[in-house]
């Protein structure tokens, strides 16, 4: 593809996973359609499709079961690739997910020897990551869940998750890692229903942590719209408590099983918001994708996924600043800016102020008699988004 304005560049901060790249097609139903990249011809093609960087799980690098001495030899091998390729690794994770030992959970396992375990092994994915210079740490809970209540109390779940939780920080401050988390939600799948299962959960429960300031959210397009909820609004208040720390960026359409699609390619509107908060508020942290070409696809077909998500991106971008700057949507929001002249209805709180509240009459009926345009300024967004406008 030549050059042209949605050619992506570093300062974009596009990354993917290894193991979105490097995602072999099996589903439930059938094996593995492509065969293992590993991970250094991961982190080629991401620098010939022109992504940023690259982030991964402990395992997607360094298989469980290597000794010390193959574990040093991959680290050394996967840096001298990241550095002649010019990828750099923002974003490390653990997986917690795939061996049959979590397969009751990890932090809320029953089991406190497999609790233990599991935070072992992300302490040891917190110091491969900062071996890297990742500042982000990602947990993602799959297995963190049921398939029936009977098993634990789930108020115990999040005592255990909280515990897990509060080590790992400290850990992090310890060796000076300088590490933020970002906590990922997820409603099922893996697991019939697991725990944490909306990105405003998780907002919630950071603010009962020990260190609530180095936790935030991963917010997943997939993982809201899975919910049926509005992935935009989620990341808003993320946004807005100061806790967007990571963004997975994919898509999916609400009640199939979990897409992990190419970015946008399932709901452009949503998408189109989305890019359109991140790029208005001045986001600056990575745009990750968290998702995986068709299983129709050989490594070519991989990279045309890669390139599309964000190429996609960056024309939502640009679609973006058509929107603001176009004069009738302009004058649309002056119009809606009328009525809230400074912001605020109420002022600060004053006993005498809420008294002359309380005694205000209000002409309801005018009050909803002028219809507020939203359909046309809908339109317009369509119009824009259609590339006839
Ligand atoms: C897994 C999951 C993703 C998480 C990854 C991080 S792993 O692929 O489906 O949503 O972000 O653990
Ligand atoms: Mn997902
Ligand atoms: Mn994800």
């Amino acid at each position: 593809m030549a050059e042209d304005k949605y050619t992506p560049k570093p300062e974009h901060k596009f990354t993917f996973g290894l193991w979105t790249v490097g995602n072999r097609g099996r589903d439930p139903f059938g094996d593995a359609v492509r065969p293992t990249l590993p991970p250094v011809e991961a982190v080629r093609m991401l620098a010939e499709v022109g992504a940023y960087g690259v982030n991964f799980h402990d395992n997607d690098l360094v298989p469980i079961d290597a000794t010390p001495p193959e574990r040093d030899q991959i680290v050394r091998d996967f840096k001298a690739a990241c550095e002649e390729n010019g990828i750099v690794v923002p974003m490390a994770t653990v997986n917690l997910f795939y061996e049959p030992v979590f397969r009751d959970g990890a932090f809320t396992s029953n089991d406190a020897s497999v609790r233990a375990y599991s935070v072992q092994k992300t302490m040891r994915a917190m110091d491969l990551g900062a071996e890297f210079g990742a500042k982000v740490f990602v947990l993602w809970g799959g297995r963190e869940g049921v398939e029936t209540d009977g098993c634990r109390r789930p108020d115990e779940a999040i005592k255990r998750l909280r515990e897990a939780l509060n080590y790992l920080c400290e850990y992090s401050l310890s060796q000076n890692y300088g590490y933020k988390f970002a906590l990922e939600a997820k409603p099922n799948e893996p697991r019939a229903d697991i725990y944490m299962p909306t990105t405003g959960a998780y907002l919630a429960f950071i603010t009962t942590l020990d260190r609530p300031e180095i936790v935030g959210v991963n917010p997943e397009v997939a993982h809201e719209h899975m919910s049926g909820l509005n992935m935009t609004h989620a990341v808003a208040q993320a946004w807005e408590a100061g806790k967007l720390f990571h963004i997975d960026l994919n898509d999916q359409v609400p009640g199939r099983y979990d897409q992990d699609l190419r970015f946008a390619s399932a709901n452009l509107k949503a998408a189109f918001w989305l890019v359109k908060f991140l790029e208005d508020v001045g986001y600056d942290g990575s745009r990750h994708f968290d998702a995986h070409a068709y299983r129709t696809e050989d490594y070519e077909g991989v990279k045309d996924f890669a390139r599309g998500c964000m190429r996609t991106y960056l024309i939502l971008k640009e679609k973006a600043r058509q929107w603001n700057n176009d004069s009738e949507i302009k004058s649309m929001l002056a119009d809606i800016a009328k009525n809230n002249p400074n912001g605020s209805a109420l002022g600060k709180f004053e006993k005498g102020k809420a008294a002359s509240l309380l005694a205000k009459e209000f002409d309801r009926a005018s009050l909803a008699a002028k219809g507020l345009q939203y359909e046309q300024l809908d339109q317009l967004t369509i119009d824009i988004l259609l590339g006839v406008r």
